[in-house]
This record gives structure tokens, C-alpha cells and sequence, in this order.
């Protein structure tokens, strides 16, 4: 079942409903264009839709289901009065009912889109007893507690908004507030809560309206937020910069950690303990991860290495794909996870990159450089075109368009690049940057060398 709603009491009530019903759930994106959508759609072919009256989800869930192949979409709409409902149920009222046809166990029970090095988004799918993995991991690590409320400003489509922040609060009986990111409105409602998870990009911004609002309000922030007990970061590297003037600002050390859509949550800071700016900690309880040399080998400490997991949260597959799914596995069973990293003397894991250029991450989203390559090409003024992440201190990569003109005379703008890709892409996936070049640097086989270009 899609689910096209955005965050809030109808989102959890449909999620809910799903799962007692026994289906799978498919959040999707209002921020996503038709042609991206109908490709989820077409990959999940949920047998049904829920979208909120909204215009903006309206439209675009009209769009995509006219242009996927005629298959029937219902329309249930929920009531924005549900707003009013609590989110979380009463402790004790919490198991009634019959759980008769739900799921559960190795039974699917989501499935998200995320980017590969092959284009277009894949169907991760996660069950049950993966995600309920991932929940009783960090209950634990984490200390989530009955009377925690949680300030949850992340989209729900994706593992971090979902299962980490949402499921997580939840999974304790706790209490979410949602409120769609804001720098301003977030240090406000930071007062009230005890527990925020953001991505980088958000503290980046938290911080950008500390130094630039008054001291008063300044200080009444400050003194909000000293009383939150948890404040997490991840999908991206936390800059030590960031973590430190957010220390200053606030007395707060930010709990870094680390996942992946097919793994879970794989590594964290520590709760109690040193918490290492430039690092992301060491093994959650129940998962591997081992460092792997370029000849497969263990790394030493020291030595850098692509992580390796083995882990009770790890997906079902990519959706209609078993040869992929079958591919992210070494011999030893082990998911590739293609990101590099280091394992200091003292257990602790610091990330270095990712193995594959052709992955970028702005703003906590993963983004494929050939998806926006494939758009890109269609512009009927571009002869060649690649795209790479050049650092960025707010968005961590910064889509970069490497583009040769059919002619010099032709050479499109930023602009007009933004305005064609527009149609496909999602906001987040369009170039923020271009490089008009005379040719792209190629090796002997033809292959763009990207290191070359960043
Ligand atoms: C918004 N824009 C972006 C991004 N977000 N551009 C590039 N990268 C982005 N991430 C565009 C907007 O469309 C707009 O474009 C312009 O930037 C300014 O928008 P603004 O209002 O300033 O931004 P925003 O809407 O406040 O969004 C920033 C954000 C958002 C809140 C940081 O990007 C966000 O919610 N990110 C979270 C992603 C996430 O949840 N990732 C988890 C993946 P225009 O000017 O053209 O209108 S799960 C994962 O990674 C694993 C499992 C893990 O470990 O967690
Ligand atoms: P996704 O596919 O959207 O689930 O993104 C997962 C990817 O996000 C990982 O493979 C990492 O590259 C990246 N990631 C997640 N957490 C961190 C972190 N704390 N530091 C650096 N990269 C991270």
C-alpha cells in the first residue's frame, strides 16, 4: 500500500492500518516528481494508494498513477482533523485489539526507495523482524524512555524519519511532536522536547539562526535546548566544526551514528561515554561490521577499509531484483556497504568517503550522479555531461553539473539546466552548481574520470 501523506497522526494511523491489515507499507514523496513516483509505483505496484487532500499530493499522485499503465488507485482520504488525535496510545491501551492478520517476523513490512550506482532508486525491503531489530537496538544503546517526546522534523519516506525517529519514539510509547524543519520554529519547540535526530544540513542551519538572531532569544534557545537529554545526527558526516559550535552553543554533544537503508543502524557514539567528533562509534548490539582491504583481507587497525555487516537488521532485497540483491553480498555473507572507513585501537570507527563517485548525499538524501546524468543528457544544448559532489559545507555534497555544449554559442545556464530537470527530478536532485567544459576527461576505455573533475 503508498502511502502519500505527509508526516503527522495520518501518516501513523495508515501505517498502522497496513500493518494490521497484514500489507506492506510504501511511503512515498509529495516532493517528488510524476516520473519518479511512477517509478515507484511501478516497482512496488501497491495495490493501492493512500494520498491526503492536499493539491500538491493530489496532482502529482494523478499524474503518476494516469501514466502507470492504467493500474487503479483509491483515493482515501484522511481527515486533517486526525491532527488533533495523539500519536502515541495510552501504555495501557497499547495492545488491544487483534492482531489476527498482521504480519509479522520475516513477513515484509516496508519498502523504501533509495539510490544506487545503477540510476534509478531501488526497492529496499525491510520485515518485520528487521526493523523490530533496528527498534530494540537503539532502546537500548540510546535509552529511550515512556515519557521521552520527540521533536521529529525529518521526511518519512526514508529510514531515518521512519524507523530510527518515528518508529523508535513508538517503539517506547513515547510522544512525537512533528513539525516540518524550520531553524527559527525547531530552536522554539526544542523547549519541549527531549530527544531531536537531524541530519547535518539541519544543525548547519540550527546554527546559522543562532549567530544570527538576538541575544535574548539567543539565550532563551540556548537554555531550550540544554534541556533536551538526546540530540542525534546521521545519514551524513557531521562536520567536528559543527559539533563543536553546537557544543558551545548549547552544552550539548551531538550523538553521531551510522546507517544505511539495507542495513539498519549499524554504528553509534556511545550514550554514556566519550562521544569522538569525526566518528561514528562502534558496533550497535547484535551487529558485525568488519573493515575489508581492497584485496578482501581484514584491514588492520589503522588501515583503511570498506565496511562489511552482518547485522539481524539487514533487508529482505531490492525489490524484483535478486541478482542485485545477491550482488551487495561478499562470499563471507557480509553486505557491502561500499562506504570506507577506519577502526582506531580504542573499537571507535571513523568514516572516509564512499567507494563508488557515482554516490553523492546533499542534505542527508542519497542522489545517484547517473540518474541526474541521464536527465541532464536529454538537453538538447548538451553534448556530454557529468555530474560529481564537490564538498559543501551546508549540503555536505554539492550537485555539481560538468557539462560540454553542442556549441559554445549554446552553452545553457544554471538556470536553464534547473528549469529542464525540473520536470524529473525531485528539488534536492538538481544541479546546484555547473562547469561548462570543452571536453570531460576520459581514460583509455572512455570512462569519465571523475576524481579528475572534483
Ligand atoms: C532541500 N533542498 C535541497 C535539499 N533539501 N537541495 C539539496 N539537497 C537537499 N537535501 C532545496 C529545496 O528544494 C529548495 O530548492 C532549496 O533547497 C532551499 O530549501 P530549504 O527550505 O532551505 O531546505 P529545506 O526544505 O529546509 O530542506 C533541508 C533539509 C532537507 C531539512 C535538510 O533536505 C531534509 O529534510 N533532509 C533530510 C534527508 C533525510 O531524511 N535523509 C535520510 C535518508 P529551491 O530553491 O529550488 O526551491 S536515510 C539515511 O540516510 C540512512 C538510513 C541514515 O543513516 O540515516
Ligand atoms: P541511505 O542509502 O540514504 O540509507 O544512506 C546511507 C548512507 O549514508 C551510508 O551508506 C553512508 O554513506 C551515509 N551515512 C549515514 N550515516 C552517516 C554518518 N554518520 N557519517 C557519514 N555518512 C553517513
Amino acid at each position: 500500500m503508498g502511502l502519500l501523506l505527509s508526516p503527522g497522526p495520518s501518516f501513523v494511523t495508515a501505517l498502522w492500518a497496513v500493518w494490521r491489515a497484514g500489507g506492506v507499507a510504501v511511503p512515498l514523496s509529495a516532493t517528488h516528481t510524476a516520473p519518479e513516483l511512477t517509478h515507484a509505483l511501478r516497482t512496488a505496484a501497491p495495490e493501492a494508494t493512500v494520498v491526503e487532500r492536499d493539491p500538491g499530493a493530489e496532482t502529482i499522485a494523478a499524474a503518476a498513477c494516469g501514466a502507470w499503465l492504467g493500474r487503479r488507485i483509491d483515493f482515501t482520504v484522511f481527515s486533517r482533523a486526525a491532527a488533533a488525535a495523539p500519536t502515541a496510545p495510552d501504555g495501557d491501551d497499547a495492545g488491544d485489539g487483534d492482531p489476527g492478520a498482521a504480519n509479522a517476523g520475516d513477513d515484509p513490512a516496508v519498502m523504501l526507495f533509495t539510490s544506487g550506482t545503477t540510476g534509478k532508486p531501488k526497492g529496499v525491503v525491510l520485515s518485520h523482524a528487521g526493523v523490530e531489530a533496528t527498534l530494540n537496538a537503539l532502546h537500548e544503546a540510546w535509552r529511550w524512555q515512556k515519557d521521552d517526546r520527540l521533536l521529529h522534523a525529518l521526511p518519512l519516506y526514508h529510514t531515518h524519519g521512519l524507523i530510527v525517529a518515528l518508529l523508535g519514539a513508538l517503539w517506547a510509547g513515547a510522544s512525537i511532536r512533528f513539525a516540518a524543519f524550520d531553524a527559527p520554529a525547531t530552536w522554539d519547540l526544542l523547549a519541549e522536547a527531549s530527544v531531536f535526530m537531524a541530519v547535518p544540513t539541519m544543525y548547519v542551519r540550527l546554527l546559522e539562526a543562532f549567530s544570527t538572531t538576538t541575544q535574548e532569544r539567543r539565550a532563551g534557545w540556548a537554555a531550550g535546548a540544554r534541556g533536551v537529554r538526546l540530540f542525534t545526527s546521521g545519514s551524513a558526516a557531521l562536520p567536528a566544526t559543527i559539533l563543536a559550535a553546537f557544543a558551545e552553543a548549547t552544552g550539548q554533544t551531538i550523538l553521531e551514528r551510522y546507517g544505511m537503508t539495507e542495513i539498519g543502524m549499524a554504528l553509534s557514539n556511545p550514550y554514556d561515554g566519550p562521544r569522538i567528533a569525526g566518528s561514528v562509534g562502534t558496533p550497535l548490539p547484535g551487529v558485525q561490521v568488519d573493515i575489508v582491504d581492497d584485496s578482501g583481507h581484514p584491514a588492520v587497525d589503522g588501515q583503511a577499509g570498506e565496511l562489511r555487516v552482518r547485522s539481524p537488521q539487514l533487508f529482505v532485497g531490492y525489490h524484483g531484483d535478486p541478482t542485485g540483491t545477491a550482488a551487495s553480498y561478499d562470499d563471507a555473507g557480509r553486505f557491502r556497504t561500499g562506504d570506507t572507513g577506519v577502526r582506531s585501537t580504542d573499537g571507535y570507527i571513523r568514516l572516509l568517503g564512499r567507494t563508488s563517485v557515482d554516490i553523492l548525499k546533499s542534505g542527508g538524501y542519497k542522489l545517484s550522479a547517473l540518474e541526474i546524468e541521464d536527465i541532464l543528457r536529454g538537453h538538447p544544448a548538451i553534448a556530454d555531461v557529468a555530474v560529481i559532489g564537490v564538498p559543501d559545507p551546508v549540503w555536505g555534497d554539492c550537485v555539481t553539473a560538468c557539462v560540454v555544449p553542442r556549441s559554445d554559442a549554446d552553452a545553457p545556464t544554471l538556470d536553464d539546466l534547473r528549469a529542464f530537470a525540473r520536470e524529473a527530478l525531485a528539488p534536492y536532485k538538481l544541479p546546484r552548481a555547473l562547469r561548462v567544459l570543452a571536453a570531460l576527461p576520459r581514460n583509455a576505455m572512455g570512462k569519465v574520470q571523475k576524481s579528475l573533475l572534483k
